[in-house]
């Protein structure tokens, strides 16, 4: 392709970057909370994000639809009847006090690289997806979107309740979706060519080593607990200390624990994010304090090994002081490698834009690691200011969004080039 045209497809590309960015920055607005942006599975402001989402792929050239569980899924149909598909897509929900790109950048992206396409078809369709909950943080239970579409829900988290008392399938209700209808929102086997994720880094590796973006070469394995320890409350002025049972300084030790151990593994990385104390009094001597751990490494063993320690060593505590300790699984996955051929194209894709093509592991989880199971995945991963993410500050440039976007478009082309649809 000559130069010039090459320069004018910078230049589309140029402006669709700055309309991404803008329309990650208005989904911003739709939030649970008047200060920061927070939006979990299906609450309120995720309504208004389906409405703008689905204008934007509308206006794209799909046919729009939600599915039972809340993923927003954008339609671009093929050059033929009965033709396969592929999916590019990631999560439309948020963290608490979130930044405006995690998921959100993924889904505008796909848009725009079919916009892109000024209407030309391919011989496969092409579905846009945001799904309705990646991050766990409602139902403490992440991606509920993507086991959906991959026929992995587990219907046992219908019943699972959120702060405020409302089961996951009083939730689905609330929003006005038919939680009897979960099935249908199952791919077909075989239907699906291919899945690509375009996602921010969430990490430094691209900025240090100044690459606009990389191809994720695989997601570490994560597991996600609560452990509880249960003391005895008392006054505060009066229990004399040698006598008591205080489940507080039990789970602080746990809590350094898991950083210690953190810190001595290569590549581990061990999280202790949520601390919930009862009965959460100055005077009273708390008597139940329950703890998150989430410990992720790209090697399943080493994760495994970890989380065994980690537990025992909560044990011993419990032990020593009395307390007692429970534990409640709330997530466990393996690591997930992407699919070289998929990766392929898309590092044909990015040779194609003159762009190097680093290869990373992600320590963030991904819808990726679940449509896996289901059809050949790849993740595009895209430079992010000073590696920030689940922040307010979570940043990308206009020229790293305009080269995602010629990338995803020359992913879809390329891929069209090999494929009978
Ligand atoms: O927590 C994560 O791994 C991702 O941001 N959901
Ligand atoms: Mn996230
Ligand atoms: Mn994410």
């Amino acid at each position: 392709m000559t130069t010039s045209i090459k320069q004018a497809d910078r230049d589309v590309a140029g402006g669709l970057a700055e309309e991404a960015v803008e329309r990650c920055v208005a989904l911003a607005n739709h939030s649970e909370t008047s200060i920061g942006l927070t939006r979990t599975y299906l609450s309120e402001p995720m309504k208004s994000v389906h409405r703008d989402v689905g204008a934007w792929m509308r206006e794209a050239g799909m046919e729009v639809r939600v599915d039972a569980v809340g993923n927003i899924i954008g339609h671009y149909s093929a050059d033929r009847p009965d033709a396969k598909k592929v999916m590019i897509g990631s999560h439309l929900d948020t963290v608490h006090n979130a930044g405006m790109y995690d998921g959100i950048l993924g889904v505008v992206i796909g848009i725009e690289a079919i916009k892109s396409l000024n209407g030309a078809r391919l011989p496969f369709a092409v579905e846009i997806v945001g799904f309705s909950e990646e991050e766990g943080v409602r139902f403490s239970s992440p991606f509920l979107g993507s086991t959906a579409i991959a026929g992995t829900f587990d219907d046992s988290l219908l019943a699972r309740t959120d702060a405020q008392g409302r089961t996951l399938s009083q939730a689905i209700g609330d929003f006005g979706l038919n939680v009897d209808d979960i099935g249908k929102c199952v791919c077909p086997a075989g239907e699906l060519l291919a899945y690509l994720e375009p996602h921010i880094e969430q990490g430094p590796v691209l900025e240090t080593e100044n690459n606009s973006l990389g191809i994720v070469s695989a997601i570490a394995g994560q597991t996600r607990m609560l452990v509880t320890f249960s003391g005895e409350a008392g006054h505060a002025g009066t229990v004399p200390m040698r006598t008591r049972i205080d489940a507080l300084p039990a789970a602080c030790e746990l809590a350094l624990y898991v950083e210690r151990y953190g810190r001595c593994i290569t590549d581990l990385f061990a999280t202790v994010g949520q601390m919930t104390v009862e009965p959460n009094v100055s005077n009273v001597i708390p008597n139940l304090v329950r703890l998150s751990i989430d410990i992720r490494h790209p090697d399943d063993e080493t994760r495994r090994v970890a989380v065994t320690q980690i537990l025992m060593h909560a044990n011993s505590i419990a032990e020593r002081r009395k307390a007692r300790f429970a534990i409640e699984n709330r997530s466990d996955r393996g690591a997930v490698a992407m699919n070289q051929g998929i990766s392929d194209v898309l590092k044909k894709a990015m040779q194609g834009e003159e762009l190097p093509a680093p290869e990373l592991v992600s320590g963030a989880g991904h819808d990726a690691m679940i449509m896996a199971h289901i059809a050949p995945t790849a993740m595009l991963f895209v430079r992010c200011k000073g590696g920030v993410s689940h922040h307010p500050d979570e940043s990308v440039s206009i020229p790293d969004v305009a080269d995602a976007i010629r990338v995803t478009a020359g992913f879809l082309k390329t891929f069209s080039t090999s494929t009978k649809g």
